[in-house]
């Protein structure tokens, strides 16, 4: 008896995304639906028996009835494929819950209850959040193997205790003694990025990225369990469309500019890239400049930038000597160059671009 299971989580249907302008958001939320569809092509490829997510399919329970239609058509395209869906903390199962109100297909399974389900030829154990925030350990109730039991995989949201947080922290998951009740795998959701908890526990990762902190999001896992006991063997499959990138450069030399630049223009489809800059250093004013334009050019032809901006900009003679001129202009760089502040700095630099800008 072998089965075949994909594992995915955090889908965050309905995201908002506020922190994005414009039509791009709205872009990015309907591309989580539209990763849904391609998981469904990865599970009728791979012959899967089961599918299943593991919390978090909605990114709250006050979604509305546009985003639980565009979820319910996303889904029946897994076509017979037996689908099982578990609330996390962000959809828990309140009386309010998204998935309950969510349109009803006949191969989607909505965990309301902490009870077994026999799906796909599997025994799945689902572990339902009924509140944002459980105290109690929500794989708590899980019972031990049974000699007659196949083959047993558990669902649960919520942080493993392998990462050390307080006992204090909600909702929280003691990873190895689900397993030493004879679990074959535990498929968890919860953390954004594939993370293996140990041999026969995994979070799959969210199927779209949601921040730009997250490590290795946009996966799911393909697990091929051989029978009751058997290691799982897990291959990790990327399913993203949007890549969330962050970049460090720290300048020391205007030629740095340049590689920025090169970087910038290696990136692999722009418009379906986020990009979070770290800049600091220091630069001349020339380079200073051309990196401000790099910015403005990118900040249009990318789907996201965000920078935090720490270079100083110090004019070099080469600058000085372009901007040295007659009249009142002369005179004011001319004071700018004696003065000694930022802001004195500042204002050379503005003005430097302006008078490159005039050209
Ligand atoms: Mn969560």
């Amino acid at each position: 008896m072998v089965v075949k299971l994909l594992h995915t989580a955090d889908w965050q249907l309905g995201l908002k995304l506020r922190f994005i302008t414009g039509e791009t958001a709205a872009r990015l939320r309907a591309q989580r639906f539209d990763t849904i569809r391609r998981i469904a092509e990865i599970a009728h490829e791979a012959g899967v028996d089961l599918v299943v997510v593991a919390g978090d399919v909605f990114d709250d329970n006050g979604v509305g009835g546009d985003t639980l239609q565009q979820a319910a058509d996303a889904l029946r395209t897994f076509g017979t494929i037996p689908v099982l869906l578990i609330p996390g903390n962000h959809d828990p199962g309140t009386p309010d819950s998204a998935l309950q109100r969510m349109p009803r297909l006949e191969h989607v399974h909505v965990a309301t209850e902490r009870e077994v389900l026999h799906l796909g030829g599997v025994q799945v154990y689902p572990c339902p959040l009924t509140r944002r925030h459980e105290r109690d350990d929500p794989t708590a109730w899980l019972p031990a193997r049974e000699p007659e039991d196949g083959i047993r995989i558990a669902v649960a949201h919520g942080g493993a205790i392998a990462f050390g947080e307080s006992t204090e922290t909600p909702n929280l998951i003691d990873v190895p003694a689900v397993i030493s009740k004879g679990f074959d795998y535990l498929a968890l959701g919860d953390w954004h990025g594939v993370y293996r908890v140990n041999e026969r526990a995994w979070y799959s990762g969210a199927h779209e990225a949601t921040r730009f902190k997250e490590q290795t999001p946009g996966h799911v896992l393909l697990v091929d369990i051989d029978g009751p006991g058997a290691l799982p063997r897990v291959e990790q499959v990327p399913v993203a469309r949007s890549r969330w990138l962050r970049h460090a450069v720290e300048f020391h030399d205007d030629a740095q500019v340049r590689e920025l630049e090169d970087w910038l223009e290696a990136l692999l489809e722009r418009s379906w890239t986020l990009l979070e800059l770290e800049l600091s250093g220091q630069l001349s004013l020339s380079a200073r400049a051309r990196l401000d334009q790099l910015l403005d050019e990118h900040g249009e032809r990318l789907a996201y930038l965000r920078f935090t901006d720490e270079v100083l900009a110090e004019p070099t003679e080469a600058d000085l000597e372009q901007m040295s001129g007659e009249g009142f202009i002369g005179e004011v760089v001319d004071t700018l160059r004696a003065g000694e502040t930022p802001e004195d700095r500042d204002a050379l630099r503005l003005l430097h671009r302006l008078m490159q800008g005039a050209d």
